[in-house]
């Protein structure tokens, strides 16, 4: 049974000094949070070494061999986010991921709405529940660090997957990665919360899709057309083969062509 005594707390470790729960163990960090939301505050992180059934957007499998991965949860209260839509709050994660990842001489992108990508790979993803009672937000992320590319598991992934090691030849320190991630995330609520344009502004800085033809499926349908940038409500913004301006709130986008070819 998992319970919070049977997690190491790490106080000050969490944001803003709120606590972190380490666990050796757990099914998922998002699913735990969730279950046990009563227990934990505002800026309390829930993370584990080893996540045997994490998920990702409609309960697609999130893969994270033990202790190669950085699996954690954020707790957020939106109403003592004041300036920020909680709709936002993947695409910080994402921003705040891929931040560090440039300060470790890793050049990551986003891709709209919640990956992390190296090249065309993706290296982190970003997952966002409210719990509907408490309306506490619950942010996911997980992040590829010493997985090495043999690993077949993650060889398996639609898109091609890809870790810190596999790009640096060198691995990290999980727990460095992670006390940087944390900074970072803090460091872009902060300017979200003082700049309304911060999110777009950064966003548009390192954009994997700008420039490109997309083919993007959302609530059943399918639609091709020009990527035109992500909107001041997050939203994908698209120029359909008509020319019409169509928006997204939500959808997975696959590059159809770069920019350039
Ligand atoms: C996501 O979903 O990218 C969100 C992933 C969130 C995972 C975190 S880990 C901590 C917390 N606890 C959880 O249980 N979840 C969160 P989506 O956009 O639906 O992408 C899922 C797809 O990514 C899968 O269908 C695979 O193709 C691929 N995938 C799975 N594991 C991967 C990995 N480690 N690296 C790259 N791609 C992966």
């Amino acid at each position: 049974m998992n319970t919070l005594q049977t997690a190491k707390p790490e106080h000050g470790k969490g944001l803003w000094g709120q606590t972190l729960y380490l666990f050796r163990r757990l099914p998922s960090t998002n699913n735990w949070c969730l279950s046990n939301i009563e227990n934990l505050n505002h800026g309390d992180i829930v993370q584990t070494t080893d996540q045997t059934d994490g998920y990702g957007r409609f309960g697609r499998p999130w893969i994270s061999p033990k202790h190669t991965c950085v699996t954690l949860s954020v707790i957020l209260n939106p109403d003592k986010l004041a300036g920020i839509d909680s709709t936002r709050f993947s695409q910080i994660a994402a921003l705040a991921v891929q931040t560090i990842l440039v300060e470790f001489d890793i050049p990551a992108v986003v891709k709209w709405p919640n990956d992390v990508l190296v090249g065309k790979a993706k290296i982190a993803g970003i997952l966002s529940e409210t719990h509907e009672k408490s309306g506490y937000v619950v942010l996911g992320i997980g992040l590829n660090v010493n997985i090495p590319p043999t690993t077949t598991e993650i060889m398996q992934t639609t898109l091609p997957a890809v870790s810190m090691s596999a790009i640096a030849k060198k691995k990290f320190s999980l727990l460095s990665v992670r006390d940087r991630l944390i900074a970072r995330l803090s460091d872009h609520i902060a300017a979200a919360q003082s700049n309304s344009d911060h999110i777009a502004l950064e966003w548009k800085r390192n954009d994997a899709l700008a420039g490109s033809k997309l083919i993007i499926e959302s609530n059943n349908s399918v639609m091709i057309g020009k990527y035109a940038g992500m909107d001041s409500l997050g939203r994908l913004v698209l120029i359909d083969t008509t020319g019409q301006k169509r928006c997204f709130w939500s959808g997975d986008v696959s590059i159809l062509k770069h920019a350039g070819n």
